[in-house]
């Protein structure tokens, strides 16, 4: 069974047989379809089913996922987005936006068969004037931030991956080491220039900040935007207020020798010296752990602390750690490098050694990957308890040591009192979980050896292994580490508890029809 699901992908990613076994109900016949017509006669020239390179244009990051868009366009500019639009809605075909394409659901794509898919990937313009950027909606993250170095030493706080598109990840949210001092990505943005489902081309801003002559247009769709990007239109253009690139220091305390309890320990100390309301912990500390299988340690179990102080100096580093440190005993490895902000970027991208091979996401193909995400929120208010943290770690170093499937766990740190994720209000936006203490993400690569249900069940299994030993809490999820697996409804109960009714009515009110559709939409 899913020996064959992987001939299907590798056939669909390297020949043109997958009209052979995929057929396309109506929208075959391309000379004779108002839908593809309308694409051809707005100079879209788009991309379908029967054409060589559909399989490499519609292939998914994650490769479990092999929905067939009826066509793929790829527009230059923004008046040639909302000809696309349009066509889409007159005919009544879905319509969703491809930034990076990096959606954990493959959602670019639909999440189902069947959809036009809008790639951004020619709207890459930059541009800087003072403190002020105005990005083209499908930028990749790495090459603004080398843009951003390159033209004045500026910086945005944003996720680590090179290749995610500015369009996925702050239309979600956009966490990154920085944001604890500077915000999401989507804090960050000022303003946005959005197609909607009308077809209209709309500047959308905050009300409350001063972004020129079009002060507080459209702020409910831009609230909504930022946060819950994907329902609400295909945005185009993002301009935002860029910060000083620091200089930082990069840490990381490796604790390979610990055992199921110390990691238990060291995760509640970990999270205490977090949320500490006596000694608050820098804004300016942006800090993760990490949990991974590695059968060279002494119990199969890599456990380490890691993260960047900026503008610190090691000294202030060093003093500033020690109580987390005296907590957690002696790291069986300390790494400490004093980094300009670009070769941070880039050590986070993965280039360790000073490579700059990914210091442009042009320069190398993307990688794809065969996996499961999903993903929690621990909350300030309802810390883990020990149970919980005892029942993870006896899974990690228990069916952990033994899985075939690749996993992962990265606890990234939001909170604590000075954070400026934090520090906006609840309703800031869309993002929806202003009170998190940190976010699990819980990632499986699923070899072929694995099913793709039990390498789902595996990862499911770390999950509830702390949620269901800390039964009276509520969690929440994060929306970027997006689960292939629910229902609309629980999606919304995850991802937006508190604002899906106001989400909703939002919905009613710029997409009426649902154009923008895909299967967690309001
Ligand atoms: C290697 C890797 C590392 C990552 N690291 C981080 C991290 O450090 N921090 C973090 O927060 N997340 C991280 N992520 C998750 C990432 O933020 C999400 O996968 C993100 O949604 C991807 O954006 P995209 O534009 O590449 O994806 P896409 O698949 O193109 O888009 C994702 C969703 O957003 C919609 N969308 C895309 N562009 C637009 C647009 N312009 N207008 C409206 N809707 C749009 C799509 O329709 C889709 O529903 C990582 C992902 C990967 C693969
Ligand atoms: C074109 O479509 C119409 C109706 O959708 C159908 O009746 C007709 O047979 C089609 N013609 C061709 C050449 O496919
Ligand atoms: C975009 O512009 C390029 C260069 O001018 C052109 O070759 C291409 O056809 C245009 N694409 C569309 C969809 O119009
Ligand atoms: C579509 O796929 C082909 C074949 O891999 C590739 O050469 C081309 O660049 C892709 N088109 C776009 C616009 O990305
Ligand atoms: C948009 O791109 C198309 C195709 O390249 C071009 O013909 C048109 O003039 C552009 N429109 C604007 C407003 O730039
Ligand atoms: C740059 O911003 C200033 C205001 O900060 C504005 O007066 C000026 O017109 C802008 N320049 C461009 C090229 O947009
Ligand atoms: C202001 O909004 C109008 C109408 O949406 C638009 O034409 C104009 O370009 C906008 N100006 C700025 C500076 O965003
Ligand atoms: C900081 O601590 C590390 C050990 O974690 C030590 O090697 C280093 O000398 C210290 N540096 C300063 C300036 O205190
Ligand atoms: C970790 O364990 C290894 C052997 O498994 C041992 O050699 C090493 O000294 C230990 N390190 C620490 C810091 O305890
Ligand atoms: C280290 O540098 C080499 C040469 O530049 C590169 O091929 C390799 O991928 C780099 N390793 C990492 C982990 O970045
Ligand atoms: C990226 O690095 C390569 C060397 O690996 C260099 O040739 C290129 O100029 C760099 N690009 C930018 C935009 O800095
Ligand atoms: C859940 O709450 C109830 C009532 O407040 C309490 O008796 C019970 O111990 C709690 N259970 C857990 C697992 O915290
Ligand atoms: C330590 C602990 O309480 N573990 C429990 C966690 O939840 C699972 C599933 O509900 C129980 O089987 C464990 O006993």
């Amino acid at each position: 069974m899913h020996l064959s699901f992987t001939l299907l992908v590798l056939l669909s990613a390297f020949t043109t047989s997958v009209v052979a076994w995929a057929p396309l109900s109506s929208l075959q016949g391309r000379a004779n379809n108002t839908f593809v017509n309308c694409l051809e006669q707005a100079g879209l020239d788009p991309v379908l089913q029967d054409e060589a390179s559909y399989a490499a244009n519609s292939s998914a990051y994650n490769l479990r996922f092999n929905y067939k868009p009826a066509a793929i366009v790829y527009p230059n500019n923004s008046t040639q987005v909302a000809a696309a639009v349009k066509c889409g809605a007159a005919s009544g075909v879905k319509v969703n936006a491809r930034g990076g394409g990096h959606s954990y659901a493959a959602f670019a794509l639909g999440g189902e068969d069947g959809h036009l898919t809008v790639s951004l990937d020619r709207l890459r313009h930059l541009s800087l004037n003072g403190s002020t950027v105005t990005i083209g909606g499908g930028n990749r993250l790495g090459d603004v931030a080398l843009y951003l170095w390159n033209n004045g030493k500026r910086a945005l706080a944003h996720g680590t991956c090179p290749y995610v598109g500015i369009g996925g990840h702050a239309g979600q949210g956009g966490f990154g080491i920085p944001s604890r001092a500077w915000g999401l990505l989507a804090d960050q943005i000022t303003s946005i220039e959005i197609v909607t489902a009308a077809g209209d081309i709309l500047t959308a801003s905050s009300g409350s900040l001063s972004t020129g002559p079009n002060e507080s247009s459209n702020p409910d769709l831009f609230w909504a935007a930022m946060g819950a990007g994907a329902s609400f239109g295909i945005i185009t253009q993002f301009t935002a207020e860029t910060h000083e690139a620091v200089d930082s220091i990069a840490f990381q305390y490796a604790y390979a020798n610990y055992t199921a309890e110390e990691a238990s320990s060291g995760l509640l100390a970990w999270q205490k010296f977090a949320s500490d309301p006596d000694t608050p912990l820098d804004a300016n500390v942006g800090m993760q752990l990490h949990v991974s299988p590695d059968a060279s340690t002494p119990h199969g179990i890599a456990f380490s602390v890691s993260g960047s102080y900026y503008g610190a100096d090691v000294s202030k580093l060093n003093a500033t750690m020690a109580p987390l440190l005296s907590a957690l005993g002696n790291p069986t490895t300390t790494t400490i490098q004093t980094q300009d902000w670009i070769t941070s970027v880039l050590y986070y991208a993965g280039a360790q050694n000073g490579s700059s091979a990914l210091n442009t996401t042009t320069a190398a193909p993307d990688i794809h990957d065969h996996f499961y995400a999903t993903s929690t929120f621990v909350s300030e208010q309802e810390p883990l308890g020990k149970a919980s943290a005892d029942a993870l770690m006896q899974y990690f170093y228990g069916p952990g040591t033994k899985s075939a499937v690749e996993w992962f766990v990265i606890f990234d740190l939001y909170g604590g009192s000075k954070s400026a994720i934090r520090g906006r209000d609840a309703d800031f936006n869309a993002f929806d979980a202003r009170d998190a203490l940190y976010s699990i993400q819980y990632y499986g690569t699923i070899p072929s050896s694995v099913s793709d249900q039990d390498g789902i069940k595996f990862i499911q299994g770390i999950k509830a292994a702390l949620e269901q030993n800390q039964s009276n809490t509520t969690f929440k999820e994060y929306v970027n580490y997006i689960d292939s697996t629910y229902s609309a409804e629980v999606a919304h109960q995850k991802y937006y508890p508190t604002h899906t009714s106001r989400l909703t009515d939002l919905k009613n009110k710029y997409d009426a029809n649902r154009v923008f559709h895909y299967p967690y939409d309001f």
